[in-house]
């Protein structure tokens, strides 16, 4: 069949371009309005010392789901602290509780309609089975472009994929009122809002309740998730151990993400009907919360007005101190929070999330003339792309010129020579790699960028495939990280080796997986390891077992990135 294939994806591009554009007041002001509100939850959860607000948590749980659970949630909430992850979960607690409001201010209304009107109980139903079954992973993408990288691409994230819940149960509710109360509401002449505020909404509360309930823990299910543009958190975390394959400190925060699922679980559903209500009215409970939970907004509002001391001018108030950084595993991210150190910048934080989405934030920015600090490479096109300056490194917190390496696993010598030997004959220059970049960058698939690459460069390729054996079929595992450098170095060599009669396959994995990978011998090599010092770390930890077959490519460069039209030339003046 000759059926051209049908520009889906571009159109979806297109219209997200223009979108982005064409309401870009309206994100900022939304962006702004999430985080401020976010920051009042963090500021109220933070307002006292941990133990005042476990007692609290404790004596909740407690009064709504007995005494028993009380103790659970005493002692794992201690045991949170206790390990060091009380900061995380209290930033984990708020992104929910924020998508959960969110969820409730817009999800009911909607249901209700729905209940209410048939039509629009017909259009909601299929967006909603969309929303749902669409992998949360895609709302990111277009999340981070409106949003930017951060806690509120992932607040969007989460609510989008959590809010289902809320309007199905709410629609369920009010319709299965029974008719006979209906009509007697009618009878007595009640107006349609007395007949909903009076009979249908507290009939529905249960069932509304329950999908409030589902829909917190869709939201808290999202927290890994969300961690991968930026969200700070338990889930950054888990995405964090995934990164650096730390199976305890993976444990450790899955667990407390748990502790969290339960007593929120709890909370939420017992919230109408609190066990201990016979000894103690609810609204007296619940006034009291209120009332502590306001008065510790506007105490910690107050002083935090007045305690405002960063700002000013300078390149610090105008990114918020703040660089964007890229996976947390990244060697560059090591160096880059050594060199806050270093350079005594206490002030500064760096936000974790990928490369892709730092790259989107830097063309973001650069496209609006805005200042922004990104943790940069090169080779990169990003150099080709913009008008770019690495900071000044006197300390040289970021090492120096270093070399990427090849590294491959136990015994693949045996196993493959001739793919062996062509690996370690696989060797470029930085303006290979970046003609690569650039041509990936552009749009071209990466496996035509390198094949693009091969035929104008037969020659280079040629010495590396001298002497190497063809391989008869067998298949190869390449790993490698998605950062841009690596994506065109990976086709490359992984496309020579397929010319040269091996099956391939390229594996992308996270910066651990990718050297425990090699050293385990579950996959057969890689070329990424950048040495000596970005990934020093990973290197030291492995380099027992497997087989470094040295550099392939000579002078790379990380460090502190900003546009040239911003003011400032050295990482010594972010002071
Ligand atoms: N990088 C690109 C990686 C190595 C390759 C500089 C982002 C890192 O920092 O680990």
């Amino acid at each position: 069949m000759n059926v051209p294939k049908i520009p889906l994806g571009e159109w979806v591009d297109a219209l997200v371009k223009w979108v982005t554009v064409a309401f870009a007041g309206f994100f900022t002001l939304l962006t702004t309005a999430i985080e401020s509100l976010l920051n009042i939850i963090v500021d109220v959860l933070n307002a006292g010392p941990p133990l005042i607000l476990i007692i609290v948590l404790t004596l909740l749980v407690a009064y709504t789901s007995r005494w028993p659970l009380g103790i659970f949630t005493l002692i794992s909430l201690l045991l949170i602290d206790n390990l060091g992850y009380w900061d995380s979960s209290t930033q984990t607690i708020a992104i929910v509780l924020l998508s959960g409001l969110l969820t409730i201010i817009i999800g009911v209304p909607v249901g209700i309609w729905c209940a209410q009107r048939k039509t629009v109980h017909r259009i909601v139903t299929p967006i909603l089975d969309f929303m749902q079954t669409m992998p949360a992973f895609v709302y990111l993408i277009p999340s981070i472009l409106f949003f930017g990288i951060g806690v509120v691409p992932g607040i969007i994230a989460s609510f989008i994929f959590a809010i289902a819940p809320t309007i199905r149960m709410t629609n369920l509710g009010i319709k299965e009122v029974p008719k006979d109360l209906i009509e007697a509401a009618d009878a007595f002449g009640s107006s349609n809002s007395q007949k909903l505020f009076k009979v249908q909404l507290p009939i529905a509360t249960p069932t509304i309740m329950a999908g409030v309930n589902q829909s917190i823990m869709l939201a808290l299910s999202m927290v890994v998730t969300a961690s991968l543009v930026g969200a700070p958190g338990l889930g950054a975390d888990v995405y964090r151990a995934v990164s650096q394959i730390d199976v305890g400190r993976g444990f450790e925060a899955g667990l407390s993400i748990v502790f969290i699922a339960v007593i929120l679980d709890r909370i939420s559903q017992n919230l109408r009907k609190p066990a201990y209500e016979n000894i103690l009215k609810k609204k007296v409970v619940y006034s009291i919360v209120a009332i502590l939970i306001i008065a510790t907004a506007v105490v910690t509002g107050v002083t935090k007005e007045t305690a405002k001391d960063k700002s000013g001018n300078g390149v610090g108030a105008q990114t918020d101190y703040q660089i964007i950084g890229i996976e947390p595993g990244a060697g560059i991210m090591a160096q880059t929070k050594n060199a806050l150190k270093e350079y005594h910048l206490n002030d500064w934080k760096v936000q974790e999330g990928s490369s892709a989405a730092m790259a989107a934030e830097l063309d973001k920015a650069y496209q609006n003339k805005k200042p922004i600090i990104v943790t940069g490479w090169a080779p990169h096109w990003m150099f080709s792309t913009y008008d770019l300056k690495f900071l000044k490194d006197p300390n040289k917190s970021f090492g120096a010129v270093e070399d990427i390496h090849t590294i491959v696993r136990k015994g693949l010598e045996q196993d493959a020579p001739g793919a062996y030997s062509l690996l370690d004959r696989f060797s470029w220059n930085p303006v290979d790699m970046e003609k690569v970049m650039v041509d990936i960058k552009g749009g071209m698939d990466p496996s035509q960028a390198a094949e693009k690459w091969i035929k104008a460069n037969r020659d280079k390729v040629a010495q590396w495939t001298k002497g190497a054996q063809a391989g008869n079929g067998e298949s190869i595992n390449l790993v490698y990280v998605a950062w841009d450098t690596e994506i065109a170095s990976t086709n490359i060599i992984g496309k020579v080796l397929e010319q040269n009669g091996y099956e391939v396959k390229l594996s992308q994995v996270e910066v651990g997986p990718m050297f425990a990978g090699v050293a385990n011998g579950s996959v057969d090599g890689m070329v990424a390891a950048w040495l000596p010092s970005t990934h020093s770390q990973y290197y030291q930890q492995y380099k027992n077992n497997f087989i470094d077959l040295g550099s392939n490519l000579h002078g790379t460069k990380n460090g502190l990135v900003v546009p040239k039209y911003m003011d400032v030339n050295s990482i010594e003046e972010l002071k």
